[in-house]
């Protein structure tokens, strides 16, 4: 698919940097031809996992279209992991080939560009496997199909209405679904250019909007642009859809970046096991705090107070886990995304709560198990509940309400104690209490503790 669009796109800018064309259509197949054929001669094989751990960067991206090529398994991670959650994952995709710090290094690939004959691939092939930490604490990796990718990516090119001209402004990481699929693909699928950034600089992305028409990105970006003093009307005048998901938008934000530039943003909803689930229309009413309407091709009900969904873009499973695969899948097919939601008569949907115990901050998913075992750990620890709490920037804010058996214990000495957990997993505050808040059954009352310290970050 790619291929077909990219010669119809000819000499076109692909990826852009600053004033540097880094790549034009004309020239990806040779290029990523040529990592593809490196991959090779370092003994990759169809089937074999390649897990990247790296920079973003043009190059990062050709691996990810080479490993597609060469009929492998893409396993991108998360820059921010530590060397002992790297090792975690090493462990568990068994990959082939590594690049990541200590291992492989991108860099030195030698992939100049070359003919690659493209390896076939059914559609239930396996294309890439995305890790997702999970309520046990344990990160599992979601299965995703050639076929799961495809069909979202397409679905979201007349559901976006891409069209001739469009220019991505992309800043997101690809590591997750958001910048590596829903962006990257579209773009690719409509023969766009893209304004290549490594991250997120409110100043350099307004500077782009110029010569730019589309963005995506999680509500952090939105709350940044909407407080920066350049964004106007005149900024923006150029574009055409801002696209915001990954985590909830305020209507807050909404209205105040509506109010700036006239724009109303266009809120979906989706997750790594099945790409973009849900969408408010293109055309038709935007409204926010909902996520709008299941994509074409895509179920959606509520059952339980909770949205399950079914469709081709819904994944293959967690990678060795069947007994998981299976805790979260009914038997007619559909998934359980543990997202309490409702759905109005006309089938509008919104997400109201979360049924699963999971913070996210700036667009990452943190698992508060995972964190309470690290912490749980750390000599002089009794117990610990982590929470989050509403964060004016993040979105949620990550905080740690401990119990201690030695008094002399303080925050720097636990964090300290969980330094082998990436960096934005760690709590912004260590907060010390006598016992947790705990029910009639002896749960911890999580509730009780978010409503007693939800002003913590001023948000
Ligand atoms: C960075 N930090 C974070 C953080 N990002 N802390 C909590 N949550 C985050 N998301 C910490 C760093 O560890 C560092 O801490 C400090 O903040 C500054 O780091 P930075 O890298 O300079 O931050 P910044 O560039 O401002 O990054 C923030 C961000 C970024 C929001 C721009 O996190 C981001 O791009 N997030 C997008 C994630 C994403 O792609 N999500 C999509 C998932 S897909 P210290 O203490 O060392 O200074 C998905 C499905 C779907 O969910 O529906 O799309
Ligand atoms: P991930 O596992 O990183 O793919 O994150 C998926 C989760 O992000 C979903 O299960 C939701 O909880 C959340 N999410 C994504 N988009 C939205 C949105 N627009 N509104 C609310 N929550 C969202």
């Amino acid at each position: 698919m790619f291929e077909r669009a990219a010669s119809l796109a000819g000499g076109a800018p692909l990826f852009v940097e600053g004033d540097n064309v880094r790549l034009t259509y004309a020239e990806l197949d040779r290029a990523v031809g040529g990592y593809a054929a490196a991959l090779v001669r370092l003994g990759a094989e169809p089937g074999d996992r390649i897990l990247v751990q790296a920079e973003k960067s043009v190059e990062g991206a050709l691996l990810y279209l080479a490993s597609l090529r060469a009929g492998l398994i893409y396993v991108p991670l998360n820059t921010a992991y530590t060397a002992a959650e790297l090792a975690y994952f090493i462990g568990d995709a068994e990959p082939k080939l590594v690049f990541a710090p200590g291992h492989l290094d991108l860099a030195e690939l030698d992939a100049r560009p070359a003919d690659f004959e493209t390896v076939a691939r059914g559609p239930d092939d396996l294309a890439a496997i995305l890790y997702t930490s999970g309520t046990t604490g344990r990160s599992r990796g979601a299965m995703l199909s050639h076929d799961n990718l495809a069909s979202n990516a397409l679905v979201l090119r007349d559901y976006w209405r891409w069209q001739a001209g469009d220019v991505l402004i992309h800043t997101l990481p690809i590591y997750h679904v958001h910048g590596l699929f829903v962006a990257l693909h579209g773009a690719l699928l409509n023969g766009s250019t893209m304004l290549w950034h490594k991250g997120f600089d409110a100043d350099a992305v307004l500077a782009d909007m110029a010569r730019a028409t589309v963005m995506m990105g999680v509500p952090t970006y939105y709350v940044r642009l909407a407080a920066h003093p350049g964004l106007t009307r005149d900024a923006v005048s150029n574009m055409r859809l801002f696209v915001s998901g990954s985590a909830p938008l305020l209507e807050a934000t909404f209205a105040d970046f509506e109010a700036k530039t006239g724009h109303r943003i266009l809120e979906r909803y989706g997750m790594t096991e099945a790409g973009m689930i849900c969408s408010n229309p293109y055309e038709g009413e935007r409204i926010p705090g909902t996520v709008g309407f299941p994509l074409p091709g895509v179920e959606a009900r509520i059952r339980e107070e909770v949205l399950e969904i079914r469709g081709p873009n819904l994944f293959k499973g967690y990678w060795r886990n069947p007994e998981k695969t299976a805790e979260d899948m009914r038997p007619d097919g559909f998934f359980v995304t543990g997202d309490m939601a409702t759905m109005a008569a006309d089938g509008r949907v919104a997400i109201v709560g979360r049924a699963k115990d999971l913070i996210i901050a700036g667009g990452l998913n943190i698992y508060p198990k995972e964190i309470e075992l690290a912490i749980d750990a750390v000599p002089g620890v009794g117990e610990s509940a982590v929470i989050g709490v509403p964060h004016p920037d993040l979105g949620e804010g990550v905080v740690a309400v401990v119990t201690r058996t030695d008094p002399a214990l303080d925050e720097a000495a636990v964090l300290a104690g969980i330094a082998d957990l990436a960096r934005f997993k760690q709590p912004r505050r260590i907060l010390f209490a006598e016992a947790l808040p705990r029910n009639a059954m002896g749960k911890v009352q999580k509730a009780a503790l978010r409503a007693a310290h939800k002003n913590l970050f001023g948000a």
